[in-house]
């Protein structure tokens, strides 16, 4: 297999014309108050997917990229909670499954403050908001006091935070948890399969699948996920969505996860100094959760961080991107960082047909190359580790998957994730979050994180 360093660097398209082409994706799939993911794929409003547009659209409207954040925080549960999907009332019922009248969220999560309008999912995503939110104010800081941008997403994010740090702390050990393979964003990670393997499948009779009517059945979670997906979904629906009561029987603390809340909380403190709030109390948090990260999900000898079963009470031994994207969190121990960077350059994600980082080890043995999460690469983890490259000083590196980036984005039409080993687009293109990202990457080259 070729290594990162002996391969050629890709091509990418001018500039120009990738901003030009990545632009266009941004108007498509706005839907007047907010971006669909894909057009055909996913035509609602996905949680992660709109902080991760908001970045990017920041570039081409501040005003655009304010209201995707507002959009999504206007659905925002009682209890805090920012639902994974707002859905659009305009489409028909099979545009998506799992669509509104699965989730019945203004009935089903009443109790746990779900909104009566709009109607979204039950479940979460990672908390890219409150960075997304302070990028996006940056942007243009003038527009954003005008509209009292901030002073308005603040208390909600703060709200969203505590959620995650209270009723999703299930262990109780200072770590949010994930309940639904879903939440971390990274569906059908290998990660999963042995929780999810002490789980009944639902009868995957009883549902379609509008996925396979857009995505190939190869690139996709097979029938029997979806089986335990629905399970999972419908048993939290019949306990109202409410964690204090109901019985999750899939507890995951997951290092991805768990790090954008921690670089999400620095944002929050970025936001709260501006609003001459105090910010310490963010800064503390973002201190203990770094050092709980360290603590319950780093593994010294995988040289990465890994995933806690909360079931077993033990980590997880698969290789998954989501234990490097906590190269992000700025204040991780030096040597934390040193074996990141080498297990981020060794034989598990160094790929031969992309710079971008596969989303399973290369070498484990549950890598399928096609398969959605278990092996492509997708552009917002290469944007997250990018990120996290530039934070530690990594610039050459940085520098390296930014070219890689850049140069898949454009020749493969903005495709939702690139196959490892020939480096082709597979699953959605003119995906929005990849548009958005690239676009992050063209204008802003030398935005520095914060620390
Ligand atoms: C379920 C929208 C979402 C992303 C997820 C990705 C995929 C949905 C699906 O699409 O998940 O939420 O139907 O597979 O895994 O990360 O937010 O783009």
């Amino acid at each position: 297999m070729k290594t990162l360093l002996n391969r050629p660097a890709p091509t990418a398209p001018s500039p120009l014309t990738l901003r030009r082409g990545a632009a266009r994706v941004l108007l498509d799939n706005w839907t007047g108050t907010s971006t669909v993911p894909s057009r055909t794929l996913y035509p609602h409003q996905w949680s992660w997917d709109s902080a991760f547009v908001a970045i990017g659209l920041r570039h081409l409207s501040a005003r655009r990229a304010q209201r995707e954040l507002e959009a999504l925080l206007s659905a925002q549960w009682a209890d805090g909670r920012i639902p994974h999907i707002v859905f659009n009332p305009e489409l028909p019922l099979g545009a998506y499954f799992p669509s509104p009248d699965f989730w019945r969220s203004s009935r089903a999560g009443r109790a746990a403050g779900a909104p009566a309008t709009p109607e979204t999912s039950g479940i979460v995503q990672p908390p890219v908001h409150a960075l997304a939110a302070w990028l996006v104010h940056r942007a243009d800081p003038e527009l954003s006091e005008r509209r009292g941008f901030l002073a308005r997403v603040h208390p909600r994010l703060v709200a969203w935070h505590d959620y995650l740090l209270s009723r999703r702390d299930l262990a109780g050990e200072g770590l949010a948890a994930v309940v639904h393979p879903w939440e971390p964003g990274m569906d059908n990670s290998p990660c999963w399969d042995r929780a999810l393997a002490r789980v009944e499948p639902a009868d995957t009779g009883a549902f379609h699948r509008a996925d396979l009517d857009h995505g190939h059945p190869a690139d996709r979670p097979t029938d029997l996920d979806y089986g335990r997906y629905v399970r999972l979904a419908t048993d939290y629906r019949t306990a109202g969505y409410d964690d204090r009561t109901a019985q999750h029987h899939f507890a995951m603390e997951d290092p991805a996860f768990n790090a954008l809340l921690i670089v999400s909380e620095l944002a929050l403190a970025d936001l709260a100094r501006h609003l001459n709030l105090p910010d310490q109390p963010h800064r503390d948090r973002a201190a203990a959760l770094t050092q709980r990260l360290v603590t319950r999900l780093w593994d010294e000898r995988a040289g990465q961080f890994l995933v806690r079963d909360l079931t077993t009470d033990s980590l997880v031994a698969e290789r998954s991107v989501s234990g490097l994207v906590p190269l992000i969190v700025p204040h991780l121990p030096q040597d934390i960082v040193d074996q990141l960077h080498t297990t981020l350059a060794g034989e598990h994600f160094t790929a031969p047909g992309t710079r971008l980082v596969p989303s399973y080890d290369l070498t484990g043995h549950a890598f399928a190359a096609t398969r959605y999460w278990r092996g492509p690469a997708w552009f917002n983890t290469a944007w997250l580790i990018h990120r996290g490259l530039r934070t530690h000083g990594l610039h050459a590196q940085a520098q390296r998957l930014r070219t890689g980036i850049l140069a898949d984005a454009g020749r493969s039409d903005f495709a939702e994730y690139i196959d490892p080993i020939t480096g082709a687009g597979r699953g959605a293109r003119q995906f929005s979050w990849t548009a958005a990202l690239t676009l992050d990457l063209l204008c802003a080259p030398d935005e520095e994180p914060d620390s």
